[in-house]
């Protein structure tokens, strides 16, 4: 074959990385590309700017389409591969960043833990209501004054006769005010356990988290623990210690890593398209060798991100992915997804910075990705251990 019988490559799949796919994942990846093109991208604009979204027909639609706790087997879950789960993360997020953490937050942090840590009573009586989407849960880990360090979380569950009373309080829940359900780590005599609280039980309530800059998308509130009451069978048997919540945190980061690629991927398409059309000095921008340098480390950046995405994904289906190597994942892709989005940002000139593109929505979601999920800088202590020995966190 001559260099003359190459196709050019296709600006939107520079390396052709959709051969990587088998037919299942493309099949997954498209009918989900499809749902958020036609069913998230028209409104999302306008609930982020209203700082709202309709759970409940969200939690319908994607219960309808297999997507919550998709990666997981049995319970009505719909049992796909890690890399299934990583694709319909990051469609998601080409959306937006608050629909990616609604189905992530269900999936990978309240019903993974039931489907890990707890009984079989309670894998069958939580599980198929919330793949359906009919039950919505959120997980309480963080609090005002236990962010990056949770094990110094305040939050306690004590005995009392056959039940457990918490008393304490979570910040920053996503779902939390929607929630039907609540995953809650409190400190116990025995440890840190997970504790399944309805939000109706007496004692419990969740003040929405108002004037967010970020992630509007999405409903961010605090947890009020006041003498909550709860029987022994609401409490996870599998786990008490913060193996818990952390085993959860690999679920939902894994996930973040392609997530992140998605709005970097929307992004840089954005940025791509505009520069075609938009002219100054009698020249579309794009022409510009200034625009074409911003348009290009676009591209490297997200097909090198997605690269990284489905090498994780692939070790996650052979089992063998480490919690330092998905720190990787989510420390290197959303920081340049970040870096991919401000650029993108730039490209757009004023418009950038109006709602009637996504690159601003994008940007400044990716603050809260670089936030949640462990800190970027708690990401860069985990594989600086990892590769030093040392133990950097305090
Ligand atoms: P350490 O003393 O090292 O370990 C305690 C126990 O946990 C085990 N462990 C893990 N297990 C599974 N996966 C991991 N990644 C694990 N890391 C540690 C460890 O083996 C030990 O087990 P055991 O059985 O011997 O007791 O832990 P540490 O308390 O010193 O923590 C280390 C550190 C700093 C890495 C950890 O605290 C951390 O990751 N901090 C960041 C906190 C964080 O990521 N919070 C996220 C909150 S949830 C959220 O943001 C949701 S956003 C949702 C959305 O909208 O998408
Ligand atoms: P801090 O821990 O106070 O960190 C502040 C700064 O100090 C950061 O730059 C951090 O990297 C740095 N820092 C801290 N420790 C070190 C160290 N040892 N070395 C170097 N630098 C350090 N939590 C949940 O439990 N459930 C949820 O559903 C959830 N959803 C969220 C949704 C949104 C929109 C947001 C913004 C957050 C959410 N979180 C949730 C909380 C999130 O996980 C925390 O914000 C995050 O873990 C960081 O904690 P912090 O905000 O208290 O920051």
């Amino acid at each position: 074959m001559s260099e003359t019988d190459f196709e050019k490559p296709d600006p939107h799949d520079f390396l052709g990385i959709d051969s990587l796919l088998s037919d299942e994942e493309a099949l997954l990846r498209d009918t989900v590309r499809s749902y958020v093109e036609n069913e998230i991208n028209p409104h999302v604009a306008e609930w982020w700017d209203e700082g709202r979204i309709p759970h409940q027909d969200l939690a319908a639609a994607f219960g309808e389409l297999g997507m919550l706790g998709m990666h997981l087997e049995g319970y009505g879950c719909a049992g796909t591969s890690a890399t299934q789960y990583g694709l319909a993360c990051l469609e998601l997020e080409a959306g937006d960043s608050g629909i990616r953490s609604f189905v992530s937050v269900q999936g990978s942090l309240v019903m993974f833990p039931i489907w890990k840590f707890g009984s079989e009573e309670q894998k069958q009586s939580w599980l198929p209501r919330m793949a359906k989407g009919e039950v919505i849960g959120c997980f309480g880990l963080t609090e005002a004054d236990s962010g990056s360090d949770p094990s110094s979380m305040r939050t306690s569950a004590r005995k009392d006769g056959a039940d457990w009373l918490i008393n304490g309080s979570k910040m920053w829940i996503t779902n939390g005010s929607i929630a039907d359900v609540a995953i809650v780590w409190a400190r116990t005599d025995q440890g840190v356990r997970g504790f399944i609280v309805p939000t109706d039980t007496p004692g419990f309530s969740a003040p929405e988290i108002k004037m967010k800059a970020s992630l509007r998308a999405s409903v961010t509130s605090e947890l009020i623990l006041d003498d909550v009451r709860v029987p022994e069978e609401l409490v996870l048997p599998g786990v008490a210690s913060m193996r818990g919540p952390l085993s959860c945190l690999n679920e939902a980061r894994f996930g973040i890593a392609f997530g992140a690629m998605g709005a970097a991927r929307s992004c840089y398409e954005t940025a791509l398209s505009y520069s075609k059309e938009r002219e100054q000095f009698g020249t579309p921008i794009g022409a510009f060798q200034l625009t074409q340098r911003k348009l290009v480390e676009m591209m490297v950046a997200v097909q090198r991100g997605t690269l990284l995405a489905i090498h994780l994904g692939r070790r996650k289906d052979e089992g063998d992915l480490s919690p330092e190597q998905v720190s990787f994942g989510k420390f290197d892709n959303v920081r340049n997804a970040l870096e991919v989005a401000r650029t993108a940002r730039s490209v757009l000139g004023a418009n950038g910075i109006t709602l009637e593109y996504p690159v601003f929505r994008h940007m400044a979601n990716l603050e809260t990705v670089y936030t949640y999920e462990g800190t970027h800088e708690i990401h860069t202590l985990v594989m600086g251990q990892a590769i030093t020995g040392h133990q950097a966190f305090n």
